[in-house]
């Protein structure tokens, strides 16, 4: 279950993490399908617990699997996959297997109005009693298996995915999923999980639907959270086998680098010789929903001249299964995301240049960010070729002879003649602008015969990339 069944050439994947599904099925329309993305990954979309101040993080307690949250009701969820499918743009749900709500003040009450009594462990809305449920202890020691996977984290009620009413009920709920057209799942909190257990239900589930335009006997693809930084009691390597895996490595490694704690040199040889996972098998991110408010290495949209270079990084070396953050703004881990008075999510606007405005980062709506999808498509199948580095940070590659990505993350000028590897001609730098009706609004490259160019990325340039494909040449 390791396909995520992409349309066409496509092939990133945007967390568009707390929107509603009208707004995504509108982006699927208006943008991702268009600017050539392969999917979305939504926010939780069965029923939670309604917390004060509606943190972003409510979401990760269900209470029910009424598909009824801040992001939309079933009616809506269904439309959007109908219309992201139709655009060619696949979605995947983040899914809660491992637990359910935690106590905070008693009674709980869910956004589908459904009432529960976490304390006792009662889930009516399901139906879930207390011996759906591994006895409460906590997680205190991450090296004890037992702990991890029948502990409670963060005290959320920790289901016991071995007994066949548990096993049952994820299944219908991730079949109901999958009848109304979804492409797969992030699973949340996989290595909570016994990793038997969790191969018995993803082999359990139905196939991918026909009737919204997948093959036959196509598997719905499966992604799990496993933060492991290795020399972890549960490891990725328990998982990956079952289907692609969290690789928070990378996450660290790119942060690392772009952060300039590493010379860019170094990454000539990305991939699995760094200790990631193979990269069919690793869901890689420059930051996501969780590390992007952990301080740290990671980088976010926070610093984003270095961002934008790691995420032009990430989507040009052929590594991973791309996965692109879209975020709220934010100052602490429990900020709530953009919602009116009545404490409803509201939705992104726009201005001239499509950029977010009004408390939505959307990332994914950078130029920067967006055209370097489109450079992922155009150069898809292709080796890295002709490697250039500088001894430091400037560095360049050649995909085949469709692409070509120069970075500069040194306090000076990169000013060479490089080997571009493509035919000769004109082409516009997709970082510094866009190719519209023939003109360029960045900067041109011209390449020669014999397929050198001048490139320059000066220090002081807004961006530290250039980069140039064949689906933009003058
Ligand atoms: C995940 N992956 O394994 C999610 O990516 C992550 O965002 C989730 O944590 C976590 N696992 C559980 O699904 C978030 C958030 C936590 C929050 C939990 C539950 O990062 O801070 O915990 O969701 O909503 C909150 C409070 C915590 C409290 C807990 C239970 O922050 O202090 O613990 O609720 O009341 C007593
Ligand atoms: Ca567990």
């Amino acid at each position: 279950q390791h396909n995520p069944h992409w349309w066409g050439n496509r092939n990133t994947i945007v967390h568009l993490f707390e929107w509603q599904w009208e707004d995504i099925a509108e982006e699927c329309e208006n943008f991702l399908g268009p600017r050539g993305f392969a999917g979305v990954q939504v926010s939780p979309a069965n029923e939670n617990i309604v917390s004060p101040g509606r943190p972003w993080w409510e979401r990760y307690q269900p209470i029910s699997y009424k598909l009824i949250t801040r992001s939309g009701n079933e009616e809506q969820f269904a439309d959007m996959v109908r219309r992201c499918n139709d655009v060619g743009v696949r979605i995947y749900v983040d899914v809660l297997l491992n637990h359910m709500s935690a106590d905070f003040y008693g009674q709980a009450v869910g956004t589908a109005g459904t009432e529960a009594d976490p304390a006792t462990k009662s889930f009516p809305g399901v139906p879930y009693t207390a011996e759906d449920f591994h006895p409460s202890c906590q997680i205190y020691d991450w090296n004890d298996r037992f702990q991890i996977q029948q502990c409670e984290l963060v005290g959320l009620k920790d289901l016991d995915q071995s007994r066949d009413h548990v096993r049952t009920k994820l299944i219908e709920f991730l079949d109901h999923l999958i009848e109304l057209g979804v492409a797969g799942f992030r699973v949340d909190a996989a290595k909570h999980m016994a990793s038997e257990d969790l191969e018995f239900i993803y082999g359990s589930l139905s196939d991918l639907k026909t009737e919204h335009g997948f093959p036959h006997n196509a598997r719905p693809f499966i992604f799990q959270e496993v933060i492991d930084h290795g020399g972890q009691e549960v490891s990725r390597e328990e998982y990956n086998s079952l289907g692609a895996v969290t690789e928070f490595r990378f996450s660290q490694e790119i942060g690392n680098a772009f952060r300039g704690n590493n010379a860019l040199k170094w990454l000539q040889s990305w991939g699995t010789d760094w200790g990631f996972l193979s990269s069919g098998q690793a869901l890689t991110f420059v930051d996501n929903h969780d590390n992007q408010r952990d301080g740290g290495a990671v980088l976010t949209y926070k610093t984003p001249r270095q961002y934008k270079m790691a995420t032009a990084f990430h989507l040009a070396y052929p590594y991973g299964i791309s996965r692109v953050m879209s975020s709220f703004a934010f100052d602490d881990h429990d900020s709530a995301p953009p919602q009116n008075a009545q404490e409803e999510l509201i939705s992104p606007e726009f201005d001239s240049d499509g950029a977010c405005v009004n408390g939505w980062i959307c990332e994914h709506r950078w130029r920067q960010i967006y055209n370097m999808v489109g450079f992922k498509n155009a150069v898809r199948d292709t080796p890295v070729t002709n490697w250039w580095d500088n001894g430091d940070s400037q560095i360049a590659f050649c995909r085949g002879s469709k692409g070509f990505i120069a970075i500069n993350n040194n306090l000076y000028n990169l000013a060479d003649t490089l080997q571009t590897c493509l035919p000769a001609g004109v082409y516009c730098d997709v970082i510094s602008g866009d190719l519209i009706n023939g003109s360029c609004s960045g900067k041109s490259v011209t390449v020669g015969n014999d397929g050198r160019a001048f490139v320059s990325i000066g220090s002081n340039d807004f961006d530290g990339v250039l980069a140039i494909h064949v689906d933009a040449k003058l």
